[in-house]
């Protein structure tokens, strides 16, 4: 069995789907700290704070593997740093120390968040300089570290991705700087004109859902004796600015207006990378994005048209 921590998130939401999809509703548990609105399957309360309830669940369902996916992001983050370390990194400890306890394998999210201004930002290589200025970085960073402890020093089969900016139709995101290119296709859909928190030529490495959901999945998959990183796994898919995705999502929505009020996440994104350089991934289990800008353009546009037809964004 399955268990996702943090089910309700961002990513949490759609893998629980996905994951439910490939193995069976009954194979994969949710949790979070609150029920879900919709509930499609198992779930169960979890603060990640609670390694006992975290011990509990994972013997009341035989848990076999764990993603841990429930952690405060960048700019979020910063609003409260003590507290998101707490809990970016007791909910780490808590579930590294039950996979060691119970044998379980770990999936732990990273981030292009734990480059900083001193790191290449082109093509930014898999092994570079780590000097992360987010709390939420800094958390990141510390983690890839104790994964790679935990499976040296115990054997725990932890892996991870730094995933770049993640965008999806099926869930809001949660306090992100790379968030406006979700909250972007929004405004398209609803005909309103878009504020944008970065400045127009802010390249960051961006993913789609789909290719961020099967890049986790085929690496979880991946024999062991192919994995050369364990601490976590460099991810590349495409990099735009705002001004680009905002002259793709006019070939759908010509009349689409935006304006540029840059704010405190403007500093963040300028410290973390422009492009990465994730052949390691390629190399080791394969990689292979399949969306770019304008196919994602695409398919956000029909799946939000069809939601906000249906009402689901009230
Ligand atoms: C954030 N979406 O903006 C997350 C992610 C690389 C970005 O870490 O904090």
């Amino acid at each position: 069995t399955v268990l996702i921590v943090g089910a309700n998130g961002q990513l949490g939401s759609v893998l629980t789907d996905a994951l439910r999809a490939e193995l069976g509703e009954n194979r994969v548990i949710g949790s979070d700290i609150k029920m879900p609105k919709e509930e499609k399957g198992p779930f169960e309360l979890l603060d990640i704070m609670d390694k006992e309830q975290l011990h509990r669940l994972v013997r009341k369902y035989q848990v076999t593997e764990v993603y841990q996916l429930a952690a405060i992001l960048s700019a979020k983050g910063e609003e409260n740093p003590k507290l998101a370390w707490d809990i970016n990194m007791n909910g780490l400890f808590n579930v590294l120390e039950i996979a060691r306890e119970c044998n379980l394998k770990v999936f732990f999210p990273s981030s292009i968040a734990v480059f900083g201004s001193h790191t290449p930002r082109q093509q930014t290589p898999q092994e570079t300089i780590i000097h992360p200025e987010t709390i939420y970085g800094i958390s990141k960073a510390a983690g890839e570290n104790w994964c790679q402890y935990y499976h040296l020093k115990y054997g725990v089969d932890v892996r991870s991705l730094r995933y770049p900016g993640v965008i999806g139709y099926q869930s809001m995101p949660g306090g992100g700087t790379t968030d406006y290119a979700v909250e972007i296709y929004h405004s398209a859909v609803r005909e309103e004109p878009f504020t944008c928190f970065l400045k127009p030529d802010t390249r960051l490495p961006m993913i789609y859902m789909p290719d961020a959901i099967r890049a986790t999945l085929e690496l979880m998959d991946a024999p062991e004796e192919q994995l050369s990183v364990r601490t976590s796994y460099n991810l590349a898919s495409m990099s735009f600015s705002p001004s680009e995705i905002y002259e793709a999502i006019r070939k759908h929505f010509p009349a689409f207006n935006i304006e540029y009020q840059p704010d405190f996440r403007q500093k963040i994104a300028e410290s973390w990378s422009e492009t990465i350089d994730d052949t390691n991934a390629r190399r080791d289990w394969g990689w292979q994005p399949e969306y770019d800008l304008e196919s994602m353009t695409d398919d956000m546009i029909f799946h939000l048209r069809k939601q906000y037809q249906k009402n689901i964004y009230v």
